[in-house]
């Protein structure tokens, strides 16, 4: 009887097992099937709308720019130039910071408050890495160039208002715009003990794009699901304890220490 009870724990354990690793694997490009994760450095940007101080060489960003991450409006999108989107991310002490880099050919951004998800927008979700029905264990705010901001989603029950926690400084470009943005990790309380290095957590960068003043003819989203649905996990991003500077300076010393080798 003994054995028999200590194999059921061993059962139950692996059972339990499974099913964490199963829900921490973070979702799949739709495209190439590579897994959705990426690596974020420490720096502190200025949040003043230019990316001089971002090393965007040095960071990988999400990246939404193919017909099969597009959930809804798929016949309006003609190419990347129409609409599409780089999301870097870094963080520090006490902010998480995003640079969107979008291209769009034709800015619309006549909605306000809470509809702001209904003309150019970007949407960013941060989340537990489980993979949960939709509106389940995620935090979604918007941003757009024209500065307006709004946060929906809420794990602390804090959401469906103007959030006064976010910065965001944008920048119009001739081909699209750019928003930087500083997120005060102590307003996310359901995933503050997350925010440190070699943690994983949830993040879904979705974009929305109108053309014509009218409403949206499109959202793309990283995994290329709606936007909420978290059923099958979203991306990931992973805290790293390389600080963006240091990593540039180990490049530039692997230059120079090629250079002399090839002397
Ligand atoms: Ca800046
Ligand atoms: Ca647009």
């Amino acid at each position: 009887m003994k054995f028999a009870n200590g194999f059921l724990v061993y059962c139950l354990i692996l059972l339990i097992s499974t099913m964490a690793t199963a829900a921490d694997k973070p979702a799949k490009h739709p495209k190439t099937g590579e897994p959705l994760v990426i690596d974020v450095l420490r720096g502190t940007p200025k949040i003043d709308g230019k990316l001089d101080d971002w090393m965007l060489d040095l960071l990988t960003p999400a990246v939404l720019d193919t017909k099969e991450q597009i959930f809804n409006g798929a016949g309006s999108w003609k190419n990347p130039t129409d609409s599409s989107g780089k999301f870097y991310v870094l963080w520090d002490d006490d902010n998480i910071y995003m640079a969107s880099v979008m291209k769009d050919d034709k800015l619309s951004m006549q909605k306000d408050g809470s509809g702001i998800w209904n003309a150019d927008c970007i949407e960013i979700f941060l989340s537990t890495t489980k993979a949960t029905p939709p509106h389940a264990e995620h935090y979604q705010w918007g941003f757009n160039p024209d500065n307006k901001i709004w946060n929906w989603c809420n794990m602390d029950g804090n959401g469906s208002r103007e959030p006064d926690y976010l910065k965001i400084e944008s920048t119009k470009t001739g081909d699209g715009y750019i928003c930087e943005v500083a997120l005060e990790y102590d307003n996310v309380k359901s995933l503050r003990k997350d925010f440190k290095a070699g943690k994983a957590m949830g993040f879904h960068p979705v974009f929305d794009d109108a053309d014509d003043g009218a409403d949206r003819d499109l959202q793309m989203t990283w995994t290329g699901r709606e936007a909420h649905d978290q059923s099958q996990g979203f991306g990931q991003i992973i805290f790293s304890d390389e600080a963006m500077a240091v990593s540039a300076k180990q490049k530039l010393s692997v230059f120079w220490s090629l250079i002399k080798t090839q002397q």
